[in-house]
């Protein structure tokens, strides 16, 4: 099935099928929530091969892949050598439980692109990545309060499922059934892009916050930068109160640049997470940062953290196998990213214009989100007045045109180096056949 801007007959009868059956042993048949369309309705797909820019779903509908495995490919499906460095590793073995020489090799890339990362330690997740780094952060201030941001996500551990909007400096309410109060009455959830809020919260709870996390760029309420000297005001206010700065990068790393939003903002924080890209597509997360603070992690120090298949040989080799290719290209691949994502971007966005639909687009480098609101989004609050109905209609009328989005008004978009002008062209062509013919704004 060639694509085509005009709608075609999508056909669904197989995903639907496989939906059916993963229904009855998984739960909502997908292994992460989000994969099941709840919010934008419609089947959810079932893919069968994805290549560069595309995807084919079991009706062999063909798609243009903005989701990217949410993050992760950045040089797109199945890029030459990544297929191909998997499969000389496992030819040696899936896992060994012990060390291998590629867990230094693929540490040695990070820490030359983050330079304030001296040490690293691999996990499996980005989830695992950011509850060992507040741990140590903990053990290291030998303090107990943490701080993150509304709209910020930095996966599913108990203490980080805060309701959003538990206002500014009062304690977390949890954001998810089976966990206790007890486990977020040691979180603050405070507004993003205020850096008085977080002033308020050091004056309540001073010499008590070990920490402060943030998406340097949130992704996870579609994507919001940061106001202008709004990362400065979170390094300063966290150093003059002896608390640990954690930017979160799993989405951000190796995204925005080779050295991520820190080299893209110049801030220096104590601690980054990783994730996504440094995997290749395969489960890989990591926490790093100066020596005298990871030597605090066992089997040197006291903070204790594991994890089976960590540093696993065949997610280092996809995970080296990416980073090489970013470090050879770095100089061409991220200035590519920027200008095909400015196109892409600008192009849907002037198409609502044109069509009257209220329709604003947040964008840093290849990550970006367009919001069903005049805008502009700062935060979770102007990022909740979104019409997530019209988003929904844009999502399936953009699907039946072969182009397939984040599943969610709250997700970010992503553009990989193998997305073409005929892609962004093609893309462009489909939005404004939406939004003349199908209704997304009414
Ligand atoms: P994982 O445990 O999903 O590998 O990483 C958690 C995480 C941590 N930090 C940031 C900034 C993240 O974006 C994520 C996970 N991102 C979501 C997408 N918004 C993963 C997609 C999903 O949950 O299915």
């Amino acid at each position: 099935m060639g694509l085509t801007a005009t709608t075609m007959a999508r056909h669904v009868e197989a995903s639907r099928k496989l939906q059916k059956r993963a229904e009855q042993m998984i739960p909502g048949g997908v292994n992460s929530p989000v994969r099941a369309f709840r919010s934008v309705g419609g089947d959810p797909l079932f893919i069968v091969r994805g290549q560069g820019s595309h995807l084919w779903d079991a009706d062999e509908n063909r798609y243009i892949d903005y989701v990217g495995s949410w993050g992760p490919l950045i040089l797109g499906h199945a890029p030459p050598g990544v297929p191909e460095a998997i499969g000389a590793a496992a030819k040696n073995g899936t896992s060994f439980g012990a060390s291998t020489a590629a867990e230094a090799d693929l540490a040695e890339i990070v820490i030359s692109a983050f330079p304030h990362v001296e040490k690293i330690r691999f996990v499996n997740s980005g989830t695992e990545a950011t509850m060992s780094a507040i741990r140590l952060a903990r053990a290291y201030t030998q303090r107990k309060y943490i701080v993150k941001f509304e709209g910020c996500y930095h996966g599913h551990a108990d203490a980080l499922l805060v309701k959003a909007g538990s206002g500014v400096a009062t304690l977390g309410i949890p954001g998810s059934a089976g966990v206790p109060e007890e486990f977020t009455q040691l979180t603050l959830a405070l507004p993003f892009n205020d850096a008085g809020a977080l002033e308020l919260a050091f004056k309540k709870f001073s010499n008590q916050i070990a920490c402060v996390i943030v998406e340097p760029v949130v992704g996870n309420m579609g994507c919001v930068p940061p106001a202008p000297l709004y990362l400065d005001a979170l390094r300063e206010i966290t150093l003059r109160n002896n608390s640990l700065l954690i930017f979160d990068e799993v989405m951000t790393g190796f995204r925005l640049a080779f050295g991520g939003a820190q080299e893209r903002y110049g801030i220096l924080p104590d601690l980054t997470t990783f994730g996504k890209i440094i995997g290749g597509g395969l489960p890989v997360g990591a926490y790093g940062g100066p020596a005298h603070i990871m030597d605090m992690v066992a089997p040197l120090g006291p903070v204790y953290q594991a994890g089976t298949l960590s540093g696993n040989p065949l997610a280092m080799a996809a995970g080296l196998a990416t980073l090489r290719y970013l470090r050879s290209h770095k100089s061409t691949i991220y200035t590519g990213l920027e200008m095909l994502s400015a196109q892409l971007t600008e192009g849907v966005t002037a198409a609502a214009k044109d069509a009257g639909v209220p329709l604003c687009c947040n964008r840093v480098g290849s990550m970006f989100t367009w919001y069903f609101t005049d805008g502009p989004v700062t935060n979770w609050t102007s990022a909740a007045k979104c019409d997530t109905e019209a988003f929904a209609r844009f999502f399936r009328a953009m699907l039946d045109r072969g182009v397939y989005l984040p599943p969610s008004q709250f997700e970010a978009a992503f553009l990989s180096a193998a997305h073409t002008e005929k892609d962004v062209h093609h893309t462009i062509a489909a939005a404004k056949q939406t939004f003349a013919t199908s209704h997304v704004a009414s």
